[in-house]
């Protein structure tokens, strides 16, 4: 007994030495950005104490039989023949696990998918039918396009049936949002499979060249939020990352308007030069 008691001791001290690095997102989910990825990763830490408590046990019993009926010279090794109670016992704990985990699970799911209204200080929202929304149906809907190897982002409720209009403002890479407003985002992809991801701000989704997949967050304060193309898409997979800068809602509709702006003054350069071109015989 005294050898399971220095088992299960040090096994509970492993734990707290754990515990630390469990908190600094190496053993869970990154969180603290938005809701759902909080809700993710409290989801995660409910299942690994769970089965931090049965692989104390069980492995703490393991290591205690290992040592207590360990080989001896004269006698000879007990045959067993099993123990009904026992075997009944740890099947239907194990099941009951498993109900426990289910529940609770099916009891986080909606918080994790549907996405909640924004707070009272958001303006420049929209509603639609056709993507997810919170219950009063106000959101701010950015278009996310995967392709080899950048994201793109179009801002405004019409993006997603024209992303490519140069009249909606733009930006590659990094994506600007207020904060406490619930971001929609429509994902679709125009070459291979994509897969969006900034973990702070909540779970991966697929972009898939002929689908459009949806995904929210509700940025729960200012700041850069790093993520990466999670879905291996060719050779320069590793440098498509994604950046999410939440601002406060007055700076962010000041860049939104700048964004416009330098947008079709770019534009219009073009325009000019093609015109110059073709009066010139050249285009
Ligand atoms: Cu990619």
């Amino acid at each position: 007994m005294m050898a399971f008691a220095v088992v299960l001791g040090a096994s509970l001290a492993i734990s707290l030495v754990l515990a630390p690095v469990a908190s600094a997102n190496f053993l869970v989910p990154k969180s603290g950005g938005s809701p759902n990825a909080n809700q993710i990763s409290s989801l995660y830490k409910i299942i690994l104490y769970m089965a931090a408590v049965v692989f104390v046990i069980v492995e703490g019993a393991l290591v205690y039989s290992v040592y207590k009926y360990r080989a001896k010279k004269v006698k000879h090794a007990a045959q067993i023949h099993g123990n009904t109670p026992l075997e009944v016992g740890w099947t239907v704990a194990a099941a009951l696990i498993l109900v426990a985990i289910t529940v609770v699970t099916f009891i986080k799911l909606p918080s994790i998918i549907n996405p909640p209204d924004s707070s009272a200080n958001s303006s420049f929202l929209s509603a639609s039918l056709n993507e997810p929304s919170p219950p009063n149906g106000k959101k701010l809907t950015v278009c996310v396009t995967g392709r080899q190897f950048i994201w793109m982002y179009s801002y405004g409720a019409t993006c997603n049936k024209h992303r490519f209009d140069a009249k909606l403002p733009y930006s590659y890479q990094q994506m600007v949002v207020p904060e406490h407003t619930t971001v929609v985002l429509v994902i679709q992809s125009i070459d291979v499979i994509h897969s969006w991801w900034v973990p702070s701000l909540g779970g991966k989704v697929d972009a898939v060249p002929g689908y459009t997949t949806y995904t929210w967050f509700k940025a729960l304060h200012t700041g850069l939020f790093h993520g990466q193309c999670a879905q291996l898409c060719g050779r320069q997979h590793a440098f498509m990352t994604a950046q999410v800068k939440v601002v406060p809602p007055a700076q962010y509709r000041t860049w939104l308007k700048q964004q416009g702006d330098a947008i079709n003054s770019a534009n219009d350069q073009v325009g000019k030069l093609r015109q110059q071109l073709t009066n010139e015989g050249q285009l």
